[in-house]
């Protein structure tokens, strides 16, 4: 029976999974393989299936929950990818507040699912900016403690931890971090990659394809302190249209609403966790991204695209309360669209605090 490999890569928000996910996909298609993506998130509108399909890629969603709240919606969503016949990998990006994934979705997929999927090692990637305060323990991440203690749960379940963005960091920097996952997570192997210039990517192809029994580490979880720590991120996703009587450029705008708000969040005292957006204009797009208040906004995607009318999509997610966050974001993209003569039509927006994680299965012993 034809058995379909699943990469599942893991990783806080803004660690670098949706630009890890497009490298892999280009990287097994470019060998003649079929690749199906499966993007997810707690609400609809999501940037990365937006961003994953403007690159060419065949993407399903799977909305409303994360993946072990929504296993079934998981197994199906690949039968329906848009390929003429089954894929042979399945890229799978997790939503970046959720973790003890081996118990609710690779052990279920290994337990129930064996004759149709091989399970390759589960990567997580490391972020290099929350990642080092959180590890330190040093004071000031910008996170509780409960969202701390999810960050470090999800590196605790990995096969291997990828420290990403290793393009940014000096060598001192680099090694302060493998110390520090090494101390913590002895045991792990420990990868350098970037998804940006894919330095360290022939590494984790390679591991990628190594045979085994991967995905055992079924953790020792709180679900309590795991709920609350997500609960405290301000949740939000919403859709627009823009329009305009003159051309404006379409990746300043972009730019401009995530500089905005950042600079908003950061006078307020609010961490950005990831804040991205994108703009779809008959084919091309462009995206620009936050991932910390460390960080300077930046365009990630260009489309070097002049429009009059664009559809745009806001992803953030803050910790701060979802109804401040949403009137913020009303308003900065507004202020960006003014400044441009243009006027923005909102059409969906859902701002909230995840609920409790409440998994369709939960295997507590991991198989052979
Ligand atoms: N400099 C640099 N930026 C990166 C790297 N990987 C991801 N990014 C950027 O980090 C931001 C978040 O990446 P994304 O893949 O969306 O993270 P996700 O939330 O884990 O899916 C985007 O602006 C990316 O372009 C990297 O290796 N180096
Ligand atoms: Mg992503």
């Amino acid at each position: 029976m034809h058995s379909i490999r699943y990469i599942m890569v893991g990783g806080f928000l803004g660690a670098g999974k949706t630009t890890s996910l497009g490298r892999l996909a280009k990287h097994y298609q470019d060998q003649g393989l079929r690749v199906g993506i499966v993007t997810n998130d707690q609400a609809a509108n999501l940037v990365d299936t937006n961003s994953l399909r403007s690159q060419g890629f065949q993407v399903n969603e799977v909305a409303g929950a994360c993946f072990c709240c929504r296993f079934n919606d998981l197994m199906s969503t690949i039968d329906t990818l848009g390929l003429k016949q089954l894929p042979d990998v399945i890229l799978a990006e997790p939503v970046g507040s959720c973790t003890d994934l081996v118990a609710t979705v690779l052990q279920p997929i290994k337990q129930l699912y064996d004759a149709k999927f091989s399970l390759a090692p589960f990567p997580v990637i490391l972020k290099p900016s929350h990642g080092r305060k959180v590890l330190r323990g040093e004071k000031g991440s910008g996170f509780s403690p409960k969202a701390e203690y999810i960050l470090r749960k999800q590196l605790e379940e990995a096969d291997a931890i990828l420290i990403n963005r290793i393009d940014e960091l000096t060598p001192a920097e680099l090694k302060d971090l493998i110390d520090l996952v090494e101390e913590q997570f002895p045991g792990t192997p420990v990868l350098r990659v970037s998804a940006r210039t894919g330095a360290g990517f022939d590494a984790l192809t390679e591991l990628l394809d190594q045979r085994g029994d991967f995905g055992r580490k079924v953790l020792d979880i709180d679900y309590d302190t795991y709920a609350e720590g997500e609960a405290e991120l301000g949740w939000l996703n919403s859709s627009m249209s823009v329009k305009a009587p003159q051309s404006f450029a379409l990746d300043e705008l972009l730019l401009n609403i995530v500089e905005r708000l950042s600079e908003r969040l950061k006078l307020a005292g609010f961490e950005a966790a990831h804040l991205k957006t994108i703009g779809l204009w008959e084919g091309f797009f462009g995206v620009a991204n936050l991932i910390s208040s460390e960080s300077a906004p930046e365009l990630s995607l260009p489309s070097s695209c002049q429009v009059q009318e664009v559809d745009v999509i806001v992803n953030a997610r803050v910790a701060c309360d979802p109804q401040e966050l949403q009137t913020f974001v009303t308003a900065v993209v507004s202020e960006a669209c003014q400044e441009r003569n243009a006027t923005v039509e909102f059409q969906q927006t859902q701002s909230f605090r995840p609920g409790r994680p409440q998994p369709t299965h939960r295997f507590a012993l991991a198989v052979t």
